[in-house]
């Protein structure tokens, strides 16, 4: 399989090729510069985010998974790259972010908006504040109270990342709706992004301390992560094969 043995270049848009001169790099200059990537003997690019987001985490903290953030060019940008990738035998990976979305998502502004939402469900809220002693991987607690509600919110990255509940069927659903729409536009596959968070305890036990650690105790590695995924934050895997079933559009309810 390609993407077994294939050599796979990642991509980083920003800081890539910029084309229109504003200082941040494009999908164009991606496309301009396929010709080097096809002369090193790249199989495969992989594509970090992209997508629309006020770029808290630098594109990782997506606002709409299928609109392509202006900052980086249109969508027809985007389909004229893959064209022109295939055509130098060259397939494209896209980052899929999984775990989290940005809290400016539709989905977690309606999740937020009460307790009645029917997305409250679709991101994590508990009682208490904070509801146990998990740590942020970027320090500070993981929870963020949302004083409006009285509940507390999970975040295992930025607060203005909260994590999606994939327990929800709809959330695994319209995830898989992305994958789908991306597919649909001829990408060949996708670079999973966090796996390691996506599910956590279902009993939200405290996490135990690290023995030994001397260091300040707000941050991630002054625990154990037993309760929540593994304690660096590598963005290092393999890319996955896309969804098999295709659509044009991204079909969740908005
Ligand atoms: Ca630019």
């Amino acid at each position: 399989m390609w993407w077994e043995r294939g050599v796979v270049y990642e991509i980083y848009p920003r800081s890539f090729q910029d084309t229109n001169g504003d200082g941040v790099g494009d999908l164009r200059g991606v496309a301009d510069r396929l010709p080097y990537l096809a002369r090193l003997g790249v199989d495969a690019i992989w594509l970090t985010p992209f997508f629309e987001s006020p770029m808290r985490d630098f594109g990782y903290d997506i606002s709409d998974h299928c609109a392509i953030d202006p900052s980086f060019g249109t969508m027809d940008d985007f389909d004229a790259l893959v064209v022109a990738a295939h055509g130098h035998g060259i397939k494209v990976v896209l980052d899929f972010v999984p775990n989290h979305t940005s809290d400016l998502h539709p989905w977690f502004q309606a999740s937020r908006a009460a307790r009645e939402s029917p997305k409250r469900d679709w991101y994590i809220w508990r009682d208490g504040n904070p509801p146990n002693n998990w740590i942020s991987v970027f320090g500070g607690r993981a929870w963020e109270w949302d004083e409006a509600t009285g509940q507390s919110y999970y975040h295992a990255y930025l607060p203005e990342q909260p994590d999606l509940n994939w327990r929800n069927p709809e959330v695994r659903e319209a995830m898989l709706a992305v994958l789908r729409f991306w597919k649909g536009r001829g990408v060949d596959g996708f670079r999973v992004d966090a796996m390691r968070q996506v599910l956590k305890d279902p009993q939200w036990r405290d996490n135990p301390a690290a023995p030994g650690w001397d260091g300040p105790p707000d941050v991630y590695r002054a625990l154990i992560p037993a309760f929540t995924p593994t304690s660096t934050r590598s963005r290092r895997s393999s890319p996955r094969s896309a969804a098999r079933s295709a659509t044009s559009t991204c079909s969740w309810p908005r």
